[in-house]
C-alpha cells in the first residue's frame, strides 16, 4: 500500500478522552473511531490488525477441530426465556422491540442459540464430540464502558460451544481449549495466564480466564510468579490426545494463579513469599465447562446406545478479539507509538523514501515494494512529500516491526538501512538483502492474508 493513496487519519494530539495508552495510541494511529459510547468504527488500519486476529484465532480453532458457523447478532427472546437467562441476564442486555413487537434482543452471548440449533439437528451419539464457533459481534451494555475497545458495549468474540456424550468427554474438550488457546495468545506475541474464576452469568464453577498481566487491567489477580516462566512455545500437540491436553492443562494450571473472585488467602500463603505476586490484569479469554445447565433447559439429548436421551454436556468459550488489540498494545509500546509484534502486525514492514521526486530514489522504494509484495508481503510505503522527520513519527506511532528507509546518499553507495521498531537498532545494508532478512524474520510469523 501506497501510504499517499491509504485512509491514516493520525492525530497530532493525545485525545483527552483516553485514559489508557492503547486507547490513547488507537486513536492518534487512526484505528478506531468512536460512534457513541463504547461503540466504535473501525478505520482501515484497526481494521487490518482486527482481521489478523481474527485470522489467528480461526487458523488455531480449526487446528484444534473445531467447527466455523456465523450465528446472528439478533437473537429472539424466546430461547432466553427457556433457559431463564431473559430475567436473569439483567440490564447488560440489549432488548429490542421490532415491528410486531417482539421481544428481540441484541446477543451478548450465544449458549441458547447453538443449543437451539444442536437439538434442531443432533439427536446421536455418534455426532459427538462436537464443538462449534464463531466470531461475531456482541452486544453488551456495559453501566461504564471505558478504555476504547477494551471494555466496549459492542465488541468482537469468538464464542466456541462443545457438545459432548460424558462430563470426562466435555472435560477433555475444556483441555483442548485450554491448549488451543495458549498457542492462539503466543502467536500474537501474549503471554497469557490461565487463572481459576468465576462463572459469572454463563455458569458453572468450573472455568478459566486468560490474563495478560497489565497496570491498566481491570481484573486485580494473584499468582505465584512461577507462572510466568511458563511457554507453550512450538511443541506439537495431538488435540485428541486427552493426555496430552491433560498435561498441558497441569503444567499450565497447578501453580497457584487466581482472579480476586476465587482468591484464597491461605492458599497463597503457601506460596514461597517471594513468589507471590498481586497484581492487574487485562481478560483477554474465558473457558467454562457447564455441563447440562443449558441442554437440560432447552432440552439438547443424545441416545447413547440404547439407553433413554440423555442431556448433553456442554462448555463454552470465548476470546475477547477486539478487547485483544487493546492488550496488545498494553503490553507493546513504548513513549513514541506502538509496537506490533510480528504475528499480528498490520504491515510487516515500512518503506520510508527520504526524498520523494529523487529518481534514484524513487526507483529504489519501487523496487523494494515489488520484491516484498511478490514474496506474499504487505509494505507500507510512505510516498508522501513530506520531511524525514515527520515520516520517521508517523512509522513509530503505527508501530510497524521494520522499517527500510531510502535515501540518495545511501544509494550511492548501494544501501538502504534496516531499521528494527522493537530495539530501534538499524544496518545498512543492500536492498535485495534487507528483503532477504524480512522475509526471513516473517518466515517464523506466518500471518493470516489480511485486508
Ligand atoms: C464464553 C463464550 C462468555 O461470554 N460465552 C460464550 C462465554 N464469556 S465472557 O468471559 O463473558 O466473554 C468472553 C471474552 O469476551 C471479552 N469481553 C469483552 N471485550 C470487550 N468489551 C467487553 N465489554 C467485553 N466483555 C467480554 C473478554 O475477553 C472475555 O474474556
Amino acid at each position: 500500500m501506497r501510504l499517499s493513496r491509504y485512509f491514516l487519519p493520525v492525530l497530532k494530539e493525545n485525545p483527552s478522552e483516553a485514559q489508557i495508552v492503547s486507547h490513547r495510541l488507537m486513536l492518534r494511529a487512526g484505528m478506531i473511531k468512536q460512534s457513541s459510547a463504547g461503540i466504535y468504527s473501525w478505520l482501515p488500519l484497526g481494521f487490518k490488525v482486527l482481521k489478523k486476529i481474527e485470522g489467528i484465532v480461526h487458523e488455531e480453532q480449526m487446528r484444534a477441530g473445531h467447527i466455523p458457523l456465523l450465528m446472528p447478532t439478533m437473537q429472539p427472546a424466546e430461547l432466553w426465556k427457556e433457559s431463564g437467562r431473559y430475567d436473569d441476564y439483567g440490564e447488560e442486555m440489549l432488548r429490542i422491540n421490532d415491528r410486531h413487537g417482539r421481544d428481540m434482543l441484541f446477543g451478548p452471548t450465544n449458549e441458547e442459540m447453538i443449543t437451539d440449533i444442536f437439538r434442531a439437528h443432533v439427536s446421536s451419539y455418534k455426532d459427538l464430540p462436537l464443538t462449534l464457533y464463531h466470531v461475531q459481534w456482541k452486544f453488551r451494555d456495559e453501566i461504564r464502558p471505558r478504555f476504547g475497545v477494551m471494555r466496549g458495549r459492542e465488541f468482537l468474540m469468538k464464542d466456541g460451544y462443545n457438545f459432548d456424550l460424558t462430563k470426562e468427554d466435555a472435560l477433555h474438550s475444556y483441555n483442548r481449549h485450554l491448549v488451543s488457546y495458549l498457542r492462539t495468545y503466543e502467536r500474537m506475541g501474549l503471554q497469557a495466564i490461565p487463572m481459576r474464576a468465576d462463572g459469572g452469568p454463563i455458569g458453572g464453577d468450573y472455568t478459566h480466564e486468560f490474563l495478560v498481566l497489565a497496570e491498566t487491567g481491570e481484573s486485580e489477580v494473584f499468582y505465584d510468579s512461577a507462572v510466568t516462566d511458563l511457554t507453550f512455545g512450538d511443541r506439537e500437540i495431538d488435540y485428541d490426545s486427552v493426555e496430552e491436553c491433560q498435561g498441558v492443562l497441569e503444567e499450565f494450571t497447578t501453580k497457584y494463579a487466581r482472579t480476586d473472585e476465587t482468591h484464597d488467602e491461605a492458599l497463597f500463603n503457601e506460596i514461597p513469599e517471594d513468589r507471590r505476586r498481586v497484581a492487574r490484569g487485562i481478560e483477554v479469554g474465558q473457558i467454562f465447562y457447564f455441563g447440562t445447565k443449558y441442554s437440560e433447559a432447552l432440552g439438547a439429548t443424545v441416545q447413547p446406545g440404547d439407553g433413554k436421551p440423555e442431556p448433553v454436556h456442554m462448555g463454552s468459550h470465548g476470546i475477547g478479539v477486539s478487547r485483544l488489540l487493546g492488550a496488545i498494545i498494553e503490553a507493546n509500546h513504548d513513549d513514541n507509538g506502538i509496537i506490533w509484534p510480528e504475528g499480528v502486525t498490520p504491515f510487516h514492514c515500512g518503506i520510508v523514501n527520504l526524498k520523494q521526486g529523487d529518481e534514484a530514489a524513487d526507483g529504489a522504494c519501487d523496487d523494494l515494494y515489488k520484491a516484498l509484495t511478490a514474496a506474499g508481503l504487505d509494505p507500507l510505503y510512505d510516498d508522501r512529500k513530506e520531511r524525514a522527520g515527520g515520516k520517521f513519527a508517523t512509522m513509530d506511532l503505527i508501530g510497524l516491526p521494520w522499517r527500510i528507509t531510502v535515501g540518495p546518499r545511501g544509494l550511492k553507495n548501494g544501501v538502504v538501512e534496516l531499521t528494527s521498531r522493537r530495539t530501534g537498532e538499524s544496518e545498512e545494508l543492500a536492498p535485495e538483502a534487507a528483503v532477504a532478512k524480512i522475509i526471513e524474520v516473517y518466515k517464523d510469523h506466518p500471518t493470516p492474508r489480511g485486508f
